[in-house]
């Protein structure tokens, strides 16, 4: 058990759990021993006082109604959602008996765990977790739903999750915020951005969808979705053609830039606005306005690489700092990710040794309809903590059906009864962040922060390590690993020489600071983690990979010949599915929306505000339609993951396909293609 502050009154130091670059520092307020007020911390240099309204409402999340307080199993038939309570030592014994008999039978590798980062502590998200199922020989999940297709593409460039220091960013004269909707999703790069624009600085927005974030730029540049790499190499083109490219850095910390010269002479702007949509006129004045504005960084979202070609398009994104010498200027450069500043002993946590058999299955995340319906030596149970596969996943009719299956041994540790517990067998009711001991390392900022219990468990709810630690013992496991308080595994994680930047970063100075900075130094001079040590404009790695070495425009990979490309994003008030089940949230939200250019609402005879069929051959969904300017023909943009409503379907990841990106086995949410009726009758 951890132990929680026992004061019922005062205000706490937190941190936001919620999978978001900013990992907020917050200031908890509790009153007779609960939370009744969340605010930002104002001394951390990045949160600096300023959050979400999100977050500033969680406290009605912590405390509704709808929170699962105590185990439960499945009474009904499966799906139907009918429980009854049971007691922890019922439920625990009900898993471990289970999965004794399914492992005699089939194998340890039928069953699977299922997570996401719900909760981005990495001792809950990935301690003893990843230990427990190690140790049982489970398949293993490639997590790959977020962000891995940009991340293999941004390593090929750049060797690794390293970009420049956000807190830089106040110092550039030009922010491109490309495919990332940050005034919903990176909120402190928006400040920071503003911070900017006040000593000069133009932001420009690219996206498919005029949104929040391309409504307060300076220059909103729409694109066709999926085309970003050729916008990208069309800037290249102008930028070598008129002399404005940095040769000395180019010579000393790239390898390629010749070839790269040669290659990008096919991507003129005319040819680029053919497959962008783009104007000529503005690739060219974007290009400009690129080679002569210094320090310009680029911040580069997780939109673009959700699509068929992400990771070549992040890879081509990233080499365009290189060709200007950005890198070196305080503010130029960009950022993707940047956890790399922030590595930790994952080794020690995640203790991989305990996994005896080393070709274990690994099962992509994003393919789990397929792989619960077609797999030829079956997942028998499956465990999900941390994530709503039911609304999250691709081909989310086929993940409905194969949760469904009357065979699947289904447990779901959750904070809710969400749409995925709605199929279990067992629920297991989950703490909140707030009640656990963690340790928080950001992918965006440089921080690392600590996280002490603020309050008590709620009802019987408790946290992953605990519920693992439970399962470990029940399973027989004797292994010191399983007995490790959260102290020890923090510890452990944090022992880590081969990062030097996190030296100073201890559970001592963590528990007297709360956050703490990387001494992350800059990147150049310096040797980067690729083969060369170099920004790879031609990476022979690729090659021998089987990709083209040098950044490339390949299309969408053909399907269906539905007229619109369906992009289906993140919204404002939630975080993914996370507080689409909340009251408070989803009324700031209002309801799902599908946003339709005026042309081709004419075309279809929708009016603004009529409720839409969208369909296409994975599944169907309705909408109301918001017909307007804010997307280009031919895309359609809805946000939001919407709870499951009775008299609704709003599942819109129904239609999204769950075939694997380019690089990194990534999720395509983007690339589908749909049709829109503004009546079910005309479907057929
Ligand atoms: N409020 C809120 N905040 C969140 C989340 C949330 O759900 N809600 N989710 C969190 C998580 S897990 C993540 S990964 C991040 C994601 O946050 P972001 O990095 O912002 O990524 P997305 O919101 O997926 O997409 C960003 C933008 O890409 C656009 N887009 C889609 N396809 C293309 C394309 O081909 N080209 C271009 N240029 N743009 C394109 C979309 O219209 C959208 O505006 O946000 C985190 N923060
Ligand atoms: N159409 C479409 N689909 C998408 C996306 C998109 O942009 N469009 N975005 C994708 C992306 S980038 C991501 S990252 C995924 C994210 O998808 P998920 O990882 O599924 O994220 P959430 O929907 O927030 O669900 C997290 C769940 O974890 C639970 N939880 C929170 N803390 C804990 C805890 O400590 N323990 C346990 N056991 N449970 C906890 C929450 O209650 C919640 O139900 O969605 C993907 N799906
Ligand atoms: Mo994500």
């Amino acid at each position: 058990m951890s132990s929680y502050s026992k004061t019922l009154n005062g205000v706490f130091p937190s941190v936001c759990s919620l999978d978001c670059p900013d990992q907020c520092s917050l200031l908890v307020h509790k009153k007779e021993g609960k939370i009744v007020k969340i605010e930002g911390d104002p001394n951390h240099p990045v949160t600096q006082g300023n959050i979400c309204n999100k977050v500033r409402s969680m406290p009605s999340r912590l405390y509704d109604e709808k929170r699962l307080e105590y185990p439960m199993k499945r009474v009904g038939t499966k799906g139907e959602g009918a429980f009854v309570r049971i007691g922890w030592e019922e439920a625990i014994d009900t898993i471990t008996s289970r999965w004794k008999d399914i492992i005699v039978k089939y194998g340890p590798e039928s069953i699977l765990p299922y997570s996401f980062y719900g909760n981005m502590g990495r001792l809950n998200a990935e301690g003893m977790d990843r230990r427990f199922f190690h140790k049982l020989g489970a398949s293993r999940l490639d997590r790959t739903i977020c962000q891995s297709a940009g991340t293999a593409g941004y390593t090929y460039t750049m060797g690794g999750s390293f970009g420049i220091d956000p807190e830089d960013t106040i110092y550039s004269k030009l922010i491109i915020l490309w495919g990332i909707n940050a005034v919903s999703t990176n909120m402190h790069q928006v400040i920071m951005a503003q911070k900017a624009r006040k000593n000069g600085a133009k932001i420009i927005v690219i996206d498919v969808h005029k949104n929040q974030t391309g409504k307060m730029a300076d220059w909103f540049i729409p694109i066709t979705p999926g085309t970003d790499a050729a916008l990208a190499l069309g800037i290249m083109h102008v930028l070598f053609a008129e002399n404005l490219v940095d040769e000395a850095f180019l010579q000393k910390y790239t390898i390629g830039h010749q070839e790269l010269r040669a290659h990008v002479e096919q991507y003129d702007p005319i040819t680029v606005a053919g497959i962008t949509g783009v104007p000529s006129d503005d690739i060219y004045k974007l290009a400009r306005m690129y080679g002569k504005t210094s320090p310009a960084f680029i911040r580069i979202g997780n939109g673009p690489q959700h699509h068929d070609n992400g990771g070549m398009c992040i890879r081509t994104i990233s080499c365009l700092p290189a060709l200007t010498g950005q890198w070196l200027l305080k503010g130029g450069g960009a950022i993707k990710g940047n956890s790399g500043y922030l590595a930790f002993n994952t080794g020690a946590l995640q203790r991989p040794d305990l996994l005896e058999k080393k070709n274990t299955r690994s099962i992509n995340m994003n393919r789990i309809g397929s792989a619960l319906l077609e797999l030829e030596e079956p997942i028998r149970s499956m465990y999900v903590y941390g994530t709503n596969p039911a609304v999250v996943a691709p081909e989310g009719n086929k993940v409905r059906i194969g949760l469904q299956r009357e065979d699947l041994f289904l447990v779901v540790h959750d904070l809710f009864l969400t749409e995925t517990a709605q199929y279990a067998d067992i629920v297991l009711p989950a703490t909140s962040s707030f009640e656990n001991k963690d340790i928080y390392s950001s992918y965006w900022h440089h921080y690392m922060q600590i996280q002490q219990p603020v309050i008590e468990p709620y009802g019987e709810s408790k946290s992953n390590v605990e519920v693992f630690r439970l399962l470990a013992e029940k399973m027989g496991f004797q292994d010191p690993a399983f007995m490790e308080t959260e102290d020890e595994m923090i510890e452990a994680a944090l022992d880590f020489p081969a990062n030097p930047f996190i030296k100073e970063i201890t559970a001592e100075s963590l528990k007297k600071s709360q956050f703490i900075k990387a001494k992350a130094e800059s990147l150049f001079p310096g040797r980067l983690p690729t083969p060369s040590g170099k920004i790879e404009l031609y990476s022979q790695r690729m090659k021998d990979d089987g990709y083209p070495p040098l950044p490339t425009y390949i299309p969408f990979k053909e399907e269906n010949n539905f007229p619109f490309i369906f992009v289906p994003a993140p919204n404002h008030n939630f975080l993914n599915s996370t507080f689409s089940n909340n009251k408070k949230h989803t009324a700031m939200e209002k309801e799902p929306r599908v946003h339709i250019n005026t042309r081709d609402a004419k075309i279809k005879a929708i009016e603004d505000g009529d409720l839409v069929h969208i369909w296409n051959e994975r599944g169907e969904c309705e909408l109301k339609a918001a017909v307007g300017e804010l997307v280009l023909p031919g895309t359609v943009v809805s946000q939001g993951l919407w709870a499951d409503t009775p008299g609704r379907n709003q599942l819109v990841n129904s239609l999204t396909p769950d075939r694997l990106s380019d690089m990194g086995g990534g999720a395509v949410f983007f690339s589908g293609r749909v049709n829109i009726s503004k009546s079910k009758a005309d479907i057929d």
